[in-house]
C-alpha cells in the first residue's frame, strides 16, 4: 500500500523494524531519531533495497520543541501528505525505588515519552487531519499496570494511554483515527538504555523466555494500519506468550 508514515526512533528497535515493514509493504517513510549516523546508514541500505527517494529522514530530539517543529517545517511538498503517525520515541531511565530514584532521569523520561510525543503529534497533525490518517502510539504493558520500581516510567506510560484516549475523542470530528500499541517484553535496545550501558543487567530480562521482537511489534503496527476505512483497533495489549501481566514472567518452564 502507498502511504507516507512518519515513524519516531527509527534508530532502532521498534521504529526501525515499523520502519522497514512499511518500507517493504510500499510506503515511503519519515524516518526520525537523535543519532543521524543510524538514520543516514539505514536510509541508504533501505533506498537501495526498496528505491530511490523512498525514505526522508530527520534527525530530532524529540524533547525540544522547536527542534520538532523545526524538523517537520523542513519537510518538501512531495512528503507532507503523512497518512500515519508512528509515535514510538522513548525510553526508561534506571530501575530504582522511589525515594532513591533519579531526578533527572525523571525529567528525561517525562519529557521524551510524553511531552515528545505531544510535540511531535501537534507538528504532524495538521497533515494527518487533511488526510483523515493515523495516530498509532507506542505505550507499554507498564502503562496499564504500574511494578515496583517502574514509578515514572510507568507514569509516562499512563500518560501516553490516557493521551492516546483523549486524542481519539478530540480528533474524532476529523476522521482520525487512534490506535495505542501497549507491548511488553521486547528484546530491543530498551534494557540497554535503561540500565545505562550494562548489559549485565539488561541481558537477564529477556533470558529464560522468548521476549517479543521487534518484528513482532512492527507486524502488529502495520496490522492495525492496513484495516478498512471504517474499522480502528483503539487499544491493545501484546505479551510474550511467557508473560501475564507487568510483574509475573513464567522463565525457565
Ligand atoms: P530502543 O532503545 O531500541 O529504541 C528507542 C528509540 O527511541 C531509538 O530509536 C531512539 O533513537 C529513540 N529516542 C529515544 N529518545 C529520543 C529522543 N529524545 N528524541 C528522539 N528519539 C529518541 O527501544 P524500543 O524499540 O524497545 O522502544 C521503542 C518504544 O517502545 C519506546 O517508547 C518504549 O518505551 C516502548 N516499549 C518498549 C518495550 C520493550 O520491552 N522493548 C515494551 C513496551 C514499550 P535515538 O537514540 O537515535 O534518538
Ligand atoms: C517496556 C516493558 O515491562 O520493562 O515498556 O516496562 S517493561
Amino acid at each position: 500500500m502507498s502511504r507516507i508514515v512518519c515513524v519516531t526512533g527509527a534508530t532502532s528497535g521498534f521504529g526501525k523494524a515499523i520502519a522497514e515493514k512499511f518500507l517493504a509493504e510500499g510506503s515511503r517513510v519519515i524516518t526520525t531519531g537523535r543519532r543521524k549516523d543510524r538514520l543516514e546508514k539505514d536510509q541508504k541500505l533501505w533506498e537501495e533495497k526498496y528505491g530511490a527517494n523512498k525514505v526522508f529522514s530527520i534527525v530530532m530530539d524529540v524533547q525540544d520543541q522547536q527542534d520538532v517543529e523545526k524538523g517537520f517545517s523542513s519537510l518538501p511538498e512531495e512528503w507532507q501528505a503523512i497518512d500515519v503517525l508512528v509515535n514510538n520515541a522513548g525510553l526508561a531511565l534506571g530501575r530504582d525505588s522511589f525515594d532513591q530514584a533519579n531526578l533527572q532521569d525523571w525529567e528525561t523520561m517525562w519529557q521524551t515519552n510524553v511531552m515528545g510525543l505531544v510535540y511531535v503529534t501537534r507538528a504532524v497533525l495538521p497533515h494527518i487531519i487533511k488526510r483523515k490518517g493515523h495516530i498509532i502510539n507506542i505505550g507499554s504493558i507498564a502503562g496499564k499496570e504500574v511494578y515496583p520500581e517502574g514509578n515514572m516510567y510507568c507514569a509516562s506510560k499512563h500518560a501516553v494511554d490516557a493521551l492516546s484516549k483523549s486524542m481519539r475523542i478530540d480528533l474524532l470530528q476529523h476522521g482520525v483515527k487512534v490506535t495505542a500499541i501497549h507491548p511488553g517484553a521486547a528484546e530491543t535496545e530498551f534494557s540497554l538504555v535503561r540500565y545505562k550501558g550494562d548489559a549485565s543487567k539488561a541481558a537477564p530480562v529477556y533470558a529464560g523466555y522468548q521476549p517479543l521482537s521487534a518484528e513482532d511489534i512492527a507486524d502488529i503496527t502495520y496490522f492495525a494500519a492496513s484495516l478498512p476505512p471504517h474499522v480502528c483497533i483503539n487499544d491493545l495489549v501484546v505479551t510474550p506468550t511467557a508473560q501475564a501481566n507487568s510483574v509475573l514472567v513464567h522463565k525457565n518452564a
